[in-house]
């Protein structure tokens, strides 16, 4: 019999997955929100790497649809919600906006109403994310930071961020939120720089590609490991008190040393197979961005666990295995 049952918005994402493997390790039952696509199959690829495909229940909804919510909440009475669900490219949200302010930012505040109305003793979750320091006003941005979003994206996380703590407020609902910094994984999605490098790296190595177009490499970000990630939200959870935590390693590097490593370790000359494309440069960049964990290392107990050294040969070696059909 479950202890507790978990709402998971974003439940066939990255984190979604991670998250429900941790939860259910702890004996949660785990809920998630499977917004309608172009067919009736449902993106069950992270949950079936993670061998947990048949042990999350999966309901019809939608984040920009509260009915749908409402729905979900009666059939599924939650005692913990984690809001996951995101347009979460930013390159997109440039030619997105409208959506990604639909989905990313009202979609948390459908949410907030779901729950206030009709589980207002659970507990919440609000992913935010470093995105919303954009032009950074401090070299290490911790949860005193102000923040200057630089993208439809981090706009619409930044009107997330403060509906929540608006909520918390305004009605005393246990909701928290956690800013994370990047964190990435064998489960990321392709289409960021990380796994993007992984993917073209293994391509290469099998003789499938020959070259990596990227975009702005100067950039640098605080890398960790969504598997550590997670385990920091549910803490968040589990605290007394709601309250906001940033979540880093406290080390950033540009993407080229991470490209760096990446072909180092498949035995390959970055220098001969990287081209940088035009296409890839964003409207406005976020050129830099350092977490400072302290405060969730000390009230949290929580810090990183995996270098980006390590993370980036573990992602190597999934997207080898992968594309060499093992
Ligand atoms: P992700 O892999 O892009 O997953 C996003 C999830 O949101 C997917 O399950 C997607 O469903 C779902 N979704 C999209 N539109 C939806 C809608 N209208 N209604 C309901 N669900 C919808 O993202 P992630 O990397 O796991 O990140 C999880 C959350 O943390 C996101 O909110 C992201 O913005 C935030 N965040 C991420 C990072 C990071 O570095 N990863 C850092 C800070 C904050 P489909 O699979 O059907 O598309
Ligand atoms: O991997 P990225 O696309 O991640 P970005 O923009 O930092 O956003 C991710 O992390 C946020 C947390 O800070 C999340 F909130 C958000 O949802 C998402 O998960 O790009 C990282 C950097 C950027 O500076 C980008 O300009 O890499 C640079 N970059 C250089 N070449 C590239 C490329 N990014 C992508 N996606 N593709 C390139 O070819």
């Amino acid at each position: 019999m479950a202890t507790k049952t978990a709402l998971i918005t974003g439940i066939t994402g990255q984190d979604g997955a991670y998250l429900s493997q941790l939860l259910l390790e702890k004996g949660y039952r785990v809920c998630g929100v499977s917004p309608r696509r172009s067919t009736s199959d449902v993106n069950l690829s992270r949950l079936e790497w993670l061998g947990i495909r048949d042990d999350v229940e999966l309901f019809d909804g939608d984040l920009s649809d509260l009915g749908s919510l409402i729905r979900i909440f009666e059939a599924c009475h939650p005692d913990e919600i984690y809001n996951l669900g995101a347009q979460s490219f930013v390159q997109t949200s440039w030619s997105q906006p409208v959506l990604t302010g639909q989905v990313t930012g009202i979609g948390a505040v459908n949410l907030l109403e779901a729950m206030r109305i009709l589980a207002p003793e659970a507990r919440f979750y609000q992913a935010s994310t470093s995105e919303m320091y954009g032009l950074i006003q401090e070299p290490r941005q911790s949860e005193t930071t102000p923040f200057y979003p630089r993208s439809p994206y981090a706009a619409a996380k930044l009107y997330a961020h403060w509906m929540t703590v608006n909520y918390r407020e305004s009605f005393g609902l246990h909701a928290s939120s956690g800013i994370l910094f990047n964190h990435e994984s064998p489960l990321r999605g392709l289409e960021f720089v990380t796994r993007k490098v992984t993917d073209g790296v293994a391509r290469i190595k099998l003789g499938l590609a020959s070259e990596l177009r990227l975009g702005n490499i100067d950039a640098k970000r605080d890398w960790g490991h969504a598997r550590d990630y997670v385990r920091a939200m549910w803490l968040m959870l589990q605290q007394d008190v709601p309250d906001d935590y940033v979540i880093a390693t406290g080390v950033t590097t540009t993407v080229r040393d991470m490209c760096r490593i990446a072909f180092e370790y498949a035995g390959l000359d970055m220098e001969r197979h990287v081209v940088i494309d035009p296409k890839f440069y964003r409207p406005a960049e976020v050129d830099v961005l350092l977490g400072n964990p302290d405060k969730a290392q000390a009230a949290l107990g929580w810090q990183a666990e995996t270098s980006l050294e390590e993370m980036i040969r573990e992602m190597v070696d999934a997207d080898l295995a992968r594309l060499g059909g093992r």
